[in-house]
């Protein structure tokens, strides 16, 4: 049986050796309990990684901080050359790379690829930007007087990364953070820490190749009570954090009550509105990669149809008819189209899901269940499952992390769907297929989708980085990556300077002495 190359990509990218014996990564400050990564692929567990404890916290901090002195002082031009390199590096290390991050969370190789795809271009907008930290210049009341901001390096940004981007939504992060000054400690996932490794080691390459300290990039591991170290810290002034709804709760609470900032991107519930106007064959295409892309593990997964019952038993007819195409297996073999789940407890929610659809009255469509047997060992593989239900169930109002979508009726104008669409907790994506100018229009209008991300004849999942990524609600309303979402890393001054003799008052104010 072929590998399909593991054991190589794991050695590129010096992750193979990890064990109880050995520290991991150059900079990696962890010594405390074992954390076992198990690939959901073949359930083998791929390497250990250690936690980190306190006192390996209290390290990281120091390093980092430190580093923030030499790094800040740098031209951002300058450190953007550095993320040129750093992006360089992913473009040589892409496949490797790719390969891990679908052999230790499940996505298809070509997301994997995809992946890797947007740290490189977040590199390059990271670049770019390094020479296009604007502030604006205003007009003083006062004559003699000039007025303008600039933008300042904040200090140590914390980052707290989720399972299913295990590498892209940290480089969103800390490409936009180095560039901005910043320096970054990272806590990835501990389903997925063997891609924080991975991601360091290639950041330690570049430092130490120019001669700068590593600790403008510092790793560390274990679950939340490794974050709440961040999240509690005076000394990290923006924690960025991407996972559940519940998580983000709890970091927004904590982060705000040091009066902290936070950056959060949490929980999706994301629907596409099918009209009478549609593609169906776009439709398809779109809902389908929407819901089973990733296993349904995107923050940006489609979740429910929100169809026109004009075409409803056609679109539901074609979107069946695909999911019977559909091949399940390991997503190294690029003949699969869906690979597993993260763990057998995402298994356990996912058949939650689908016995709570069916007690609400919900029908389904194409049947769920867990796949045994030769190439399944993992107890992670399922088949993605659709049920007919209603918007207001409870279970289609929450966010289930996997490949269950939800087909919902609307009739009348596009009004009535766009209601529906909007009347969840969450709202981060969200997308409308119509030829039909006017109700693209409506739906993108004011008084269209609430979401942070709308799209026309595109499906919820797979933005690009260019644009400014995150949704509002329950969604935490932060936004990272493109646009000018670089702005949270730094810190806004305002200067007045008078160049005269005088020191007249704002406001006209008389002060004579
Ligand atoms: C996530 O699931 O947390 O838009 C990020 C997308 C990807 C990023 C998803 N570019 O689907």
């Amino acid at each position: 049986a072929t590998d399909f190359g593991i054991q190589k990509a794991l050695e590129q990218l010096g992750v193979n050796e990890i064990n109880e014996g050995t520290s991991t990564g150059s900079n990696n400050f962890s010594n405390g309990d074992i954390i076992e990564s198990f690939s959901p692929v073949d359930g083998k567990l791929i390497a250990k990684v250690k936690s980190t404890t306190k006192e390996d916290y209290e390290k990281a901090m120091q390093a980092a901080t430190s580093a923030f002195k030499t790094w800040r002082l740098m031209p951002a031009p300058q450190r953007g050359e550095i993320i040129r390199q750093f992006g360089d590096k992913l473009r040589e290390k892409k496949e490797a790379l790719g390969k891990l991050v679908s052999y230790e969370m499940g996505k298809s190789y070509q997301e994997g690829l995809g992946e890797v795809q947007e740290m490189i271009d977040i590199c390059d907008f990271a670049v770019g930007l390094s020479r296009q930290l604007h502030g604006l210049t205003m007009h003083s009341e006062r004559p003699g007087h000039r007025m303008y901001e600039q933008y300042h390096p904040l200090g140590v940004v914390g980052i707290i990364s989720a399972f299913n981007f295990p590498v892209a939504v940290w480089s969103w992060n800390t490409a936009l953070a180095w560039i901005c000054g910043d320096v970054c400690i990272w806590k990835p996932s501990e389903k997925a820490p063997l891609c924080g490794v991975a991601c360091q080691n290639i950041a330690a390459e570049v430092f130490k190749n120019n001669n700068l300290p590593e600790g403008i990039s510092c790793l560390i591991n274990g679950d939340y009570r490794v974050g709440e170290l961040m999240t509690k810290d005076t000394r990290v002034p923006l924690v960025s954090a991407t996972g559940s709804t519940r998580m983000g709760k709890i970091v927004a609470q904590e982060v705000a009550g040091r009066l902290g900032k936070s950056l959060l991107e949490l929980g999706g519930n994301n629907a596409i509105i099918v009209t009478p106007d549609a593609d169906i064959k776009m439709t398809v295409i779109g809902a389908v990669f929407g819901a089973v892309g990733t296993c349904g593990q995107r923050c940006t997964s489609t979740r429910r149809l929100i169809i026109h019952d004009s075409i409803y038993d056609k679109v539901k007819d074609a979107i069946v008819d695909a999911y019977g195409q559909l091949r399940i297996g390991n997503p190294l073999d690029e003949s699969n189209h869906v690979g597993p789940l993260i763990d057998t407890d995402a298994v356990g929610m996912y058949q939650n899901a689908l016995t709570q659809v069916v007690e609400e009255g919900g029908n389904i469509v194409v049947e769920g269940g867990v796949l045994s047997g030769e190439g399944y060992e993992s107890g992670c593989y399922v088949k993605p499952a659709i049920a007919e239900a209603e918007p207001h169930f409870n279970i289609v109002q929450h966010e289930t992390f996997a490949p269950v979508l939800y087909l919902l009726k609307y009739s009348g104008d596009v009004e009535n769907a766009i209601d529906i669409q909007n009347n969840v907790a969450q709202g981060l994506s969200s997308a409308i297929m119509t030829n039909n100018l006017r109700e693209a229009e409506r739906f993108l209008s004011h008084a269209g989708s609430d979401c942070g991300i709308a799209n026309v004849n595109i499906g919820t999942s797979g933005a690009e980085i260019g644009g400014a990524f995150g949704g509002e609600k329950e969604t935490g309303g932060g936004r990272e990556s493109g646009s000018d979402a670089w702005k949270i890393y730094m810190r806004r001054q305002t200067n007045t300077i008078n160049y005269t003799t005088e020191l007249p008052l704002a406001q006209g104010i008389k002060f004579d002495l």
